[in-house]
């Protein structure tokens, strides 16, 4: 029997998938294409958390929620913080019953907030460009987006196309890419500004899509003119060239920017992320076939949760932990992922009950007084969306275990026991389905969204593009490192393989292999040195998911869109 169902993981390719009790294969047709990554290529080998434990026992299922049910009817103040280690719709009916008991939520992302919040800013909505769209673009430009490692089933649709990739790191696809701008971390919004200017003084400017919805352009091409050609080049690692050769790659072709999430990792991100947006209206990329700029963020665009209950909530990035008698963790590892590990553990430790509800052992699950493990996507019935595409995809039960439980259950348990009403699972998840349509593939695509992002014009009060109109850029380029935090090939963020390295350019003259001690303004992290020469020699390079990596990072949130910053920190290097 072949069965299909969805990869679960927080990525934008969306994968669909048929089991046959014994392997996880990517669907043929479709966006899929046939092949997964190896995260779900050796889904099932991964060690998980097999038994409840209670202060480092073990303890039966029913012992487990015994405890959990005591611990909320004795606690006044509980936190339920919520990450997407599993990207299912249904993951979230845990929100519905601690709502409805009165807990504290989170907002804020640890992830695209920044970048999100500069898209909002100048175009009103966030519209993700669809990979059918990104395939009938002449022009890829990778903007801090590196797709062998995060997007691979985008790959397949670059064929004879032409590339550009922006990134400090010489990533595969730089390496291949008609032009490589090689820039500093960082650079990106002056960089944009640069080729805005250039492309004004070109005359390249869509004047008939300017004219018609981008009025202020003029504005933001006096803005560019502050912006010192020779210096500022100089400052952020790029040269003319580059800029005359990117704006005559692009000139008059589709073009897709497609963004990802390494230009915003900064406190003013939002304008980074608004000056490349800035930029592409220039270019006159909305509404157009093939042409956009694609970020990430709209996974929910269209999707009403059934599960929303007003509550309370406090940001994912600075969560004070302490302030709360239980925190129930579920999905997520802040003890890894968050910024500013030493913050979050002294935070956690004040907690008298900490929850975490997950599937992999991690720096979190071993600091839980209660450790209750969840069942995979394979054991339970859930529903997803994505933020690469349009679509949804079911995820039916396709195994028993006697291992876990679903969020489902444990939030009917918990209902029943609190007396809150909670409807069957079968009829949440036909709600999620019933906001999509079948296409000619069988697959379900989200009713109401534009096939070509913003045909239908921005959201904005007035309905224009609303341009970047001040420039303040407050950045140290030149002492210390720079820090890069990006993701792994073996890992999705803190689940699978871990890599344990700070990877620096051999021109700096470290040994591989010695122990470098990194150092920020936050803290410290001690670490093998990995040689790796696609690195510019001012950056290192520490991947999501290293133990320790986020001793580094500072718990600031962005200027806009109360997101965490963890290239903000730069960082100094010593030997050990
Ligand atoms: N294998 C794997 N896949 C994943 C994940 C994973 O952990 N592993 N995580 C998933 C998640 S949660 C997300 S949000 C997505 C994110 O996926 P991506 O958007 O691809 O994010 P990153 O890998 O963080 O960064 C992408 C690129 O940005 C570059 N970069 C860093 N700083 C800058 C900068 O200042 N300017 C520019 N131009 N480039 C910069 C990095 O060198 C990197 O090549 O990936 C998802 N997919
Ligand atoms: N230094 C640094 N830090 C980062 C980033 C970075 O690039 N660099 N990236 C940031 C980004 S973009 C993101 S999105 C966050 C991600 O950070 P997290 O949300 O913490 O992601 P993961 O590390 O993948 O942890 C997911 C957890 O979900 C659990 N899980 C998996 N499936 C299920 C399930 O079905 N049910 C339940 N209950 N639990 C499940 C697993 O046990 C796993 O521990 O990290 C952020 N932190
Ligand atoms: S590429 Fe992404 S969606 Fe596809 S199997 Fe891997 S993690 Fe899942
Ligand atoms: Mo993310």
């Amino acid at each position: 029997m072949n069965d299909l169902s969805a990869c679960p993981l927080d990525c934008y390719d969306a994968c669909s998938i048929v089991y046959d009790g014994v392997k996880l294969r990517g669907l043929k047709k479709g966006f899929t294409q046939g092949f997964l990554c190896p995260h779900l290529n050796h889904y099932e080998e991964f060690a998980r958390i097999e038994k409840p434990t209670y202060k480092g026992e073990d303890i039966t299922m029913d012992e487990a929620l015994s405890h959990l049910k005591n611990i909320i009817k004795k606690s006044d103040n509980i936190l339920h913080y919520r990450g997407h280690g599993n990207f299912g719709l249904m993951q979230e009916v845990t929100d519905y019953f601690f709502a409805s008991r009165g807990a504290t939520l989170t907002d804020g992302t640890l992830c695209d907030g920044a970048g999100e919040a500069g898209i909002i800013a100048g175009r009103g909505h966030n519209d993700i460009m669809s990979p059918q769209q990104i395939a009938k673009s002449e022009v890829i430009v990778f903007w801090g987006r590196n797709p062998h490692t995060t997007s691979s089933h985008l790959l397949p649709l670059l064929k004879e196309k032409q590339v550009i990739v922006i990134d400090p790191v010489k990533t595969k696809i730089a390496s291949q890419a008609d032009l490589h701008v090689q820039l500093k971390p960082h650079g990106d919004l002056q960089f944009a500004m640069l080729l805005s200017r250039f492309l004004c003084i070109e005359g390249s400017v869509d004047s008939e899509f300017v004219g018609r919805c981008a009025a202020e352009h003029e504005d933001f091409y006096e803005l560019t003119q502050t912006i010192r050609i020779k210096a500022v080049l100089e400052e952020i690692g790029a040269t003319l060239g580059d800029i005359g050769r990117f704006l005559e790659i692009i000139n008059g072709k589709k073009v897709a920017i497609i963004c990802g999430i390494g230009i915003q990792k900064y406190l003013d991100g939002a304008d980074v992320m608004r000056a490349i947006d800035s930029f592409a209206a220039l270019l006159g990329l909305f509404g157009k076939e093939g042409c956009g700029v694609s970020y990430l963020g709209a996974s929910r665009a269209g999707i009403d949760s059934p599960f929303t209950v007003k509550a309370k909530k406090v940001s994912k990035v600075d969560t004070k932990f302490g302030d709360f008698d239980t925190v129930f963790i579920q999905g997520t590892n802040p003890l890894n992922q968050m910024p500013d590990t030493a913050r979050v553990k002294a935070e956690l430790e004040k907690v008298e009950n900490l929850i975490y509800f997950g599937l992999y052992e991690n720096q979190t699950s071993k600091m839980a007084d209660l450790v209750i493990p969840a069942k995979t996507f394979l054991e339970k019935n859930d529903i997803r969306s994505y933020y690469g595409t349009h679509y949804m995809s079911l995820m039916p039960k396709l195994k028993e275990s006697t291992i876990g439980i679903s969020e489902y259950e444990l939030a009917r348990i918990l209902c029943d026991e609190f007396g809150i009403e909670l409807k069957k699972e079968d009829e949440y998840i036909d709600h999620f389905k019933s906001l999509s349509h079948e296409d000619e593939d069988g697959l379900l695509k989200i009713k109401g969204r534009s096939e070509i992002s913003y045909e239908d014009g921005f959201s904005t009060d007035d309905g224009e593009f609303a341009f970047l109109d001040t420039v303040d850029v407050d950045f140290n380029m030149r002492d210390d490192f720079f820090l890069i935090t990006c993701k792994s090939p073996s890992s999705l963020n803190s689940q699978f393989k871990i890599d344990d390295k700070v990877y620096v350019n051999s021109s700096l003259g470290y040994i591989e292999g010695q122990m470098l001690e990194v150092v920020s303004k936050t803290g410290s992290v001690t670490l093998h040195v990995g040689l790796d020469n696609r690195l510019r020699a001012d950056c290192v390079l520490i991947y999501s998911g290293t133990n320790g990596v986020n001793n580094l990072t500072t718990c600031k949130r962005s200027y806009e869109g109360n997101s965490a910053v963890f290239q903000e920190n730069k960082v100094k290097l010593t030997v050990i």
